[in-house]
């Protein structure tokens, strides 16, 4: 059992190591009842003093221990819960352990576990000591050897870390081989994997010309669905050495392909281990999202190989080192192979809509947590995608040439190395000769920071003044806050929404016409000068920083900046500002029992975007979909659910009848788009037609359902396929329950579809939604041990179903602490996820608060908790 006396950890407590590991030398007898796992590790000590070793371990069978080739006297070490001290060792001396796991028991996918019959192991954060004892964090780095044996007619395929060495049979039917890997890395980085897979090769030359084989490993029966995975991991090898110079180092490269996996993928030098839902696709089984998250996982992983693995963190307080800067990088990947606004607004929506409430709630941290109880709670969205938003507003503040000389000197300065972020933003100044010291607090400081911004003409002068006041809410443990250094890109547009030049007071001549300002203080005043006519100014231009910005702009200057500004984002931020205006104010009339009428100026606003023929089909699709129901319930002080959705249905009705006309041009114009073609067009007109088609059947149901239905019957591709069903999923019709019974004949032996059934089918507002999904439960393909099958049924219910997961009897509520508390004790990591559904109960109205404290209250006193859903919980109530 994993220890789960609430601990904490402390940033400030960091001690470097006391011993180093050279060299690791790991022997594995696999058997999935029972496997025996000797270590021998080369250790030196690091200072002076007599520091005794310490080792970690959970969930092990200690069977015997030695140095130097004897066995340690009894007296001579100690195991305290998960750590286990060594007395007296010589300053340098070789360390034997050898220990027993189960890994078919292992139902937490953590450590070395089976999934599909075949062995394989995720250990980042702390999983490798679920394999041996060993100091297991990641400031201690060896180079690894690793045999192992094997039945070989059910694990023909061995595989670890870096080149194989040696391999052959052995007798009774098994065989062993040897893996080298030359590469010192920490722990978390290890992996193996054993058993009957099927292999699709590929190969790459490098740019310094060296061959690299490239191989992804699958099921059997998968293996016609790997061709964009190793098509997506060519293209990120090529772009890495383009963009950031970064060249791969070892001969070959491999990814396992399993179905039970806790995450996304992990970066295991030279063997990547992913769930498959990120390596397989085929048209009929993937639609474009599918396909777009997959390239872009697999070049994430792959970027992971300098940015996280030749350069790695110091300790878990660094997460973001390594995340924040490798998401970075996937988000630019993916910006250049497709279009760059369209991503960008996809990344500040994804931003938005769950790190923003993040940094709302109790978990609220900083990029760079001071603290923890379980690291795994802190793979979030702020380490990942806000540290991501750090470092692009590096490279907007130091500009895109010395940012890669700043990254360059990075990766130099500390290849091998574990390090800091500190010492990330080090070499950025260093490189650009660049004083970062205020923006350091990004790194420190949780919350989202607002930004107040007005503006004044002063028509005689021909000034525009801007004032600028930013200020960050309070967060747990952060009652006051600093100022932040942050880059804030503007323009002002005149009324021919062209860019005016820019010349600030003080300056000679006018600039061009965006500027980036640099906030430091918690007071700015901005002075244009030779502003011929009253601007209307665009502000925070490509989402310059991860900030809420006020400005008060009118209904008409809205508008006018959806229909013109000449930065893309704004355009569509601009339009997002309207539909959350319009949509609050249709909350507002619904809670006041006043008939609900949509306002025409906006509706003609969309019109013309929706005629714009020249804007890309994906860029029209964003701009008319609109905000989503938990965005809204951002902006309310009390969030009032019912009243949403009702005002968004309403809206979305009111938009399909008043453009039906458009809406069936548009419909007809691309759903006709070559159905295999995964180029950055074909997908958004896929996407626009998609939407057209949600629109049709908002306005006018009978139609609309019979386009849907026969989209659906005549589907080329999953993409129809799923946009069919979900725009019929919210109406409770025959041709819904015809589709959802066809879907489930057609994909039930293949779970990664089945999980889209599951999840449409959870998340459908339709009534009766819980029964529905406690029915699902019962299904042959639902499986509380498998973390993607969890995820699409009651992680779509509880993120994406807010009128049902919030019912006012709070029947939501009392489902979801039952299954956390049937979950946790398998698994914690998945069960820790899901509770966060009730973290932000302060934003609901009384008796649902009551409600969401009573389902944690139940959580939290159940005895036997593990520390990922204990945390969580206890820090929910406080
Ligand atoms: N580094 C892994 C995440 C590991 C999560 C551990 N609970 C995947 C990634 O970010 O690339
Ligand atoms: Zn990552």
């Amino acid at each position: 059992m994993k220890d789960t006396t609430p601990r904490m950890v402390f940033l400030k407590d960091y001690v470097p190591p006391a011993w180093r590991v050279s060299r690791v030398e790991l022997d594995f007898q696999l058997d999935p009842a029972r496997t025996r796992v000797r270590s021998r590790m080369s250790l030196a000590r690091t200072g002076a003093g007599d520091q005794p070793l310490m080792l970690h371990g959970q969930d092990l069978t200690l069977v015997a221990l030695s140095v130097d080739g004897r066995p340690l006297p009894a007296g001579a070490w100690r195991q305290e819960g998960e750590q286990l001290w060594v007395q007296d060792l010589p300053d340098r001396c070789e360390l034997t352990v050898e220990t027993e796991i189960h890994p078919d028991r292992n139902t937490a996918l953590e450590g070395l576990y089976v999934s599909g019959g075949n062995f394989c192991t995720q250990c980042e954060a702390e999983g490798f000591r679920r394999i041996t004892w060993f100091p297991d964090r990641p400031d201690v780095m060896a180079e690894y050897r690793v045999r192992m044996e094997a039945d070989k007619a059910t694990c023909p395929v061995l595989l670890s870390n870096g080149n194989l060495v040696d391999s052959g049979d052995l007798p009774e039917g098994r065989h062993y081989a040897v893996w080298h890997d030359p590469f010192p890395k920490p722990s978390y980085l290890f992996a193996l994997v054993a058993g009957d897979l099927a292999c699709q090769e590929g190969h790459f030359v490098t740019c310094s010309g060296r061959e690299v084989a490239l191989r992804i490993f699958v099921q059997h029966h998968n293996l016609d669905k790997c061709d964009h995975a190793m098509r997506s991991l060519i293209k990120a090898m090529r772009w890495d050495e383009d963009t950031f110079g970064r060249e791969y180092d070892l001969d070959t490269y491999m990814i396992v392909a399993v179905d039970d996996f806790n995450m996304g993928a992990m970066e295991n030098k030279g063997l990547n281990i992913f769930n498959s839902k990120y390596v397989l696709a085929r048209p009929d089984t993937a639609t474009d999202e599918d396909f777009v998250a997959i390239e872009s996982v697999i070049a994430h992983e792959y970027f992971h190989n300098w940015s996280g693995n030749r350069v790695t963190c110091r300790d878990w307080f660094q997460l973001s080192l390594k995340e924040g800067l490798t998401v970075f990088r996937d988000q630019e990947f993916t910006a250049d192979q497709s279009l760059r606004t369209v991503k960008r607004i996809d990344d500040v929506q994804r931003l938005r809509s769950l790190q923003f409430p993040e940094d709302t709630g109790p978990m609220a941290h900083p990029v760079r947590p001071q603290s923890y109880m379980e690291i795994n709670n802190f793979y979030t969205m702020t380490v990942y995608e806000k540290g991501a938003e750090v470092v692009r507003m590096i490279q907007t503040l130091l500009g895109r040439d010395l940012f890669r000389r700043g990254l360059d000197l990075y990766f130099d300065r500390h290849d091998g190395q574990a390090v800091t972020t500190d010492d990330f933003l080090r070499a950025m100044e260093d490189a650009a000769a660049r004083d970062l010291s205020r923006f350091r607090r990004w790194y420190d400081q949780a919350g989202t920071p607002v930004l107040n911004v007005t503006g004044a003409y002063d028509a005689g002068a021909r000034r525009f003044r801007l004032t600028v006041r930013q200020s960050c809410p309070p967060t747990p443990g952060q009652a006051e806050k600093l100022p932040l250094h942050i880059p804030l890109a503007v323009a002002l547009l005149d009324r021919a929404g062209r860019e005016i030049p820019l010349r600030l007071e003080g300056e000679a001549a006018a600039g061009g016409g965006e500027r980036v300002l640099e906030l430091t203080a918690p007071d700015h005043v901005f002075v244009f000068e030779e502003v011929h006519e009253p601007p209307v100014p665009s502000l925070l231009r490509d989402f310059s920083a991860p900030v809420t910005l006020r400005y008060p702009y009118t209904d008409e200057e809205l508008a006018f900046l959806m229909a013109g500004d000449t930065d893309g984002f704004n355009r569509w931020e601009a339009g997002q500002q309207y539909a959350v205006r319009v949509l609050l104010r249709l909350v507002e009339d619904h809670q006041a029992g006043r008939p609900l009428v949509m306002e025409p100026r906006f509706v003609e606003s969309v019109g013309q975007v929706l005629t714009h023929t020249a804007v890309d089909p994906a860029l029209v699709a964003e701009a008319l979909t609109l905000p989503g129901e938990s965005y809204l319930a951002d902006h309310m002080r009390v969030a009032d659910v019912d009243a949403i959705h009702t005002a968004r249905q309403f809206a979305r009705r009111a938009m399909g009848e008043q453009l039906a006309v458009r809406w069936r041009e548009t419909y007809e114009r691309h759903s006709a788009t070559d159905a295999h073609s995964l180029e950055a067009d074909a997908m958004g007109r896929r996407r626009l037609a998609n939407l057209a088609l949600a629109y049709l059947v908002a306005a006018n149901p009978v139609e609309g359902r019979s386009l849907a239905h026969r989209q659906f019957r005549d589907a080329r591709n999953m993409s129809e396929t799923m946009g069919a069903l979900r725009a019929l999923m919210d109406c409770a019709c025959d041709e819904r329950d015809a589709a959802l019974a066809a879907f489930e004949a057609r994909w039930k032996d293949e779970p990664l579809v089945l999980d889209k059934w599951f999840s449409l089918q959870a998340a459908s507002s339709v009534p009766g939604a819980l029964q529905r999904v406690r029915g699902l439960m019962a299904h042959p393909g639902f499986n509380m041990r498998n973390p993607n099958r969890v995820r699409a049924l009651i992680g779509a219910f509880v993120t994406a179903n807010p009128v049902h997961f919030h019912a006012a009897d709070g029947s939501g509520y009392d489902f979801l602490a039952e299954q956390v508390l049937s979950l946790d004790p398998l698994n914690p990591q998945v069960a820790a996820r899901l509770v966060k559904a009730l973290s932000r109960w302060k934003r609901f109205d009384k008796p649902r608060q009551a409600a969401m404290r009573a389902a944690l209250e139940r959580i939290v006193e159940t005895s036997g908790l593990s520390r990922d859903v204990y945390e969580i919980t206890s820090r929910s109530l406080e």
